[in-house]
């Protein structure tokens, strides 16, 4: 891949992505929709690619808004129903951007269709739906099918240059990891009963949304896995006002409430496979943080520590370097040496949330022109899946709960 984003080169590059399509269906058009739609539209401007996604299709319930993000981000024609994806000769690939009760349906179907997939995190509400769609994906892997799950703060630069230094030894053997992922737009009682609360389409709450992030980033991080864990689940507001559209249907005057089936926050301890342990807290109640990930890694030879609400930056501390000159580094990771940053600026201009998104499409786009297994893959997914699962499981059972008397 030469970016031909690179500045030396500005105004003097020819687009050299390869004139070989890769036809893409969306299904959904919200939150998920437009942050892919971006990818699939900006990755062939700041990156050679060896196959040009062309974006074919998006597929919505509701046509009237389908059209209008068609519009806006340039899909050539709309579904209203995504079966017709599966028939259509013209798309190759089917981004699932709908809620998690739609996943394992789409992704199986598209699978078996000989369509390849990038479905949204979590990758499904069950161990059992992901089970399926892992068996699915290795048998069309086969036929040269390719899946992704889509846990795109993998390919946040400052993440990436977190694992290699793991990976690489620089801060030896893990001990301790924090992982924490931080949200508050549900603090308000009055928040309406999201489809994101509903168990039967959301699968769980903050655990599987966010917690589902953390949970995959240690492990990748860490290039360890989680061996065991305990865990609390809360939900703080059981009750909301029904979305006013909910409502209209029902009749009622928008105030009827709805049981929340959910968790707010989601907190467990962990073992892991190198022997460490780690901390995981997904909350949608951390009143003032809107979007905070932060995971620090403490080893024996020295700390990884990144705050995505400064996602360009990593924090090293050398448990080696002179004790003169002991601390953390804040380390700008917009260097041209690291993936994917040369595409875009010269260092020091920042990128955002939404160039993951296109980092993964990049990545999507090389594995399937070189016939190679995409990661992090249904397999990755379905084993976060299980870690949720084991949440869950564990939250519910208070056995060895120890209670403190008042
Ligand atoms: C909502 O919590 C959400 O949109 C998640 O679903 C995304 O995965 C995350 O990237 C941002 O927050």
């Amino acid at each position: 891949m030469r970016p031909h984003g690179d500045p030396s080169a500005l105004g003097m590059t020819m687009t050299t992505t390869v004139d070989r399509p890769l036809r893409i269906g969306m299904v959904g058009y919200s939150f998920m929709g437009a942050a892919h739609s971006q990818a699939w539209r900006n990755a062939p401007s700041f990156f050679d690619l060896p196959m040009r996604p062309e974006m074919a299709a998006i597929c919505g319930r509701n046509a009237t808004a389908a059209m209008e993000v068609a519009g806006r981000f340039g899909w050539q024609s709309v579904e209203t129903d995504w079966h017709a994806l599966l028939t259509r000769p013209d798309i190759d690939l089917v981004d699932i951007c709908s809620p998690g009760n739609t996943h394992a349906e789409i992704a199986i179907a598209a699978l078996e269709a000989g369509k390849h997939v990038l479905c949204e995190k979590p990758l499904a509400n069950s161990v059992d739906e992901a089970e399926a769609m892992t068996a699915a994906a290795e048998k069309a892997a086969e036929a040269g099918v390719r899946s992704m799950v889509g846990f795109t703060y993998r390919r946040v630069p400052a993440i990436g240059l977190a694992q290699r230094l793991v990976a690489k030894g620089r801060i030896g053997t893990v001990r301790n990891v924090r992982a924490q992922y931080l949200q508050d737009w549900i603090v308000d009682p009055q928040a309406p009963l999201f489809w994101r609360l509903r168990r039967e389409v959301a699968g769980s709450g903050a655990l599987g949304d966010i917690g589902a992030h953390i949970v995959d980033l240690v492990q990748f991080m860490t290039g360890e896995a989680i061996t065991g864990l305990s865990a609390l689940t809360a939900t703080f507001i059981k009750e909301r006002p029904l979305p006013e559209s909910t409502s209209g249907l029902s009749g009622t005057s928008g105030t009827e409430m709805g049981e929340v089936t959910v968790d707010d926050a989601a907190v467990f301890i962990s073992t892991l496979s190198g022997g460490g342990l780690a901390t995981f807290e997904a909350t949608r109640f951390a009143t003032g943080r809107k979007n905070a990930i932060r995971i620090e890694i403490n080893g024996s030879e020295g700390s990884v520590a990144f705050d995505f609400e400064d996602m360009n930056i990593l924090h090293f501390y050398d448990n080696n370097d002179d004790s003169e000159i002991a601390g953390f580094r804040r380390i700008l990771v917009t260097e041209p040496v690291h993936p994917y940053v040369k595409a875009w600026w010269p260092a020091g201009h920042l990128i955002g949330y939404e160039h993951g998104f296109t980092h993964q499409v990049v990545d999507l786009v090389e594995d399937i022109a070189q016939g190679r297994a995409p990661r992090p893959s249904f397999a990755d997914g379905l084993r976060v899946q299980r870690i949720l699962d084991a949440v869950e499981k564990s939250a519910a059972d208070k056995s060895t709960w120890m209670e403190i008397p008042s």
